[in-house]
């Protein structure tokens, strides 16, 4: 059966004019978007959004580079779909990401690392529910 999750199309990869490409990589690997829209996060909901992370070296900067542009928030549908995002987008660091995963094509480093995916079924649901409302997920659904 189909699960959702949530994935984020970051700054760089929306400034550098690759999102249309991520999504189609996406798409092609069996992934319906349900929901979509383009928003500029606020420090207040990128510290939200990332607060598991508060008090890490890296949060400053995450945060810094998750409001620096625009970003593209998409509810994705197939099977499994929280583990196989996570196989397709590939390892935080682009350096170590396995070929023809997303991060290993289209990211530059660990915190421009191009795409976020839910890393569990709690995250996603949590995550889900941060962008978008039931009511759009369940009318883009039917
Ligand atoms: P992922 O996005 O692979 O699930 P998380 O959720 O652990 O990684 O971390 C959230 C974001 O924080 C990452 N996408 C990356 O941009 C940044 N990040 C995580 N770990 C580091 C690190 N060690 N150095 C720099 N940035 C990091």
């Amino acid at each position: 059966m189909d699960s959702m999750t949530l994935t984020i199309i970051k700054p760089d990869s929306v400034a550098s004019g690759k999102a249309g490409r991520i999504l189609a990589h996406l798409e092609g690997a069996g992934f319906s978007i349900r929901a979509m829209r383009m928003t500029r996060l606020s420090r207040e909901a990128a510290a939200e959004f990332y607060a598991e992370h508060r008090g890490k070296g890296f949060f400053e900067p995450l945060i810094e580079f998750m409001t620096s542009g625009p970003v593209i928030v998409a509810a994705l549908s197939r099977e499994d779909a929280v583990a196989e995002l996570r196989r397709v987008i590939g390892a935080t660091d682009p350096a170590e990401a396995e070929l023809s995963t997303v991060r290993a094509i289209f990211a530059e480093s660990k915190t421009r690392n191009a795409i976020h995916g839910s890393d569990s079924d709690n995250s996603a649901r949590r995550e889900l529910d941060f962008f978008f409302s039931r009511v759009e997920l369940v009318q883009n659904c039917g």
